[in-house]
């Protein structure tokens, strides 16, 4: 970068489909196929066609993994559907360094920030266009689209952060959205 340059932005994002473009963006895509053993009714996904998108993420990641001292963005969108009484959802994991927290925000659709602490207590957070979440450290999150469009949220983490999933995959989280009369309600897990 030169001294007194002005130039344009290396990366824009798309106000209307918040979708990003330019350098150092990645996109990753999850159908269920990706997804096994994450939602409890387990004949309910195996009916569903493998190929079905469930969600998609693009992020931008300026500087390599690991890195202290950076941030990372990303974009996720979550289809609308149902697997049994589960919505569409994230696999959700902790942080590496579990010291690391994390921001969300809401930009399109409605659905739910699901939060497990190091020690299993496990609530929600209603999400909506122009909600805002602070994900603490230590701090398991996972997001699940409780309505009919597509679930679109924002995130930035530190660039050291990374991500565990092994702990989700052997332990789930304590709790699972359900959609009981209509409504999304925290239910127990069952172990
Ligand atoms: C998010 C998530 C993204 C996909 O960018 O990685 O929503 O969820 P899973 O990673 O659980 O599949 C984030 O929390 N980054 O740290
Ligand atoms: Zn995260």
């Amino acid at each position: 970068m030169e001294h007194l340059s002005i130039t344009d932005p290396d990366q824009r994002f798309f106000p209307e489909s918040w979708f990003l473009k330019g350098e150092g963006i990645i996109a990753s895509e999850k159908r269920m196929k990706d997804l096994t053993g994450i939602f409890e009714d387990t004949s309910a996904a195996l009916s569903i066609d493998p190929e079905i998108l469930v969600y998609r993420v693009q992020a931008h990641l300026p500087v390599p993994e690991n890195t202290l001292g950076g941030l990372f963005l990303g974009t996720t969108t979550i289809q609308p559907g149902r697997v049994g009484e589960e919505y569409y959802m994230t696999r959700g994991h902790f942080h590496s360094k579990s010291d690391r927290g994390e921001y969300y925000w809401c930009m399109h659709g409605t659905g739910m920030l699901i939060m497990m602490s190091a020690d299993r207590i496990t609530h929600a957070e209603k999400m909506f266009r122009g909600s805002l979440h602070y994900i603490n450290k230590n701090t398991a999150h996972r997001v699940a689209n409780t309505g009919l469009v597509p679930l679109i949220f924002g995130a930035c983490w530190p660039s050291d952060a990374g991500h565990d999933y092994k702990s989700i995959e052997r332990t789930g989280f304590s709790a699972r959205l359900k959609e009981k009369n209509g409504i999304p309600c925290l239910i127990e897990s069952r172990l």
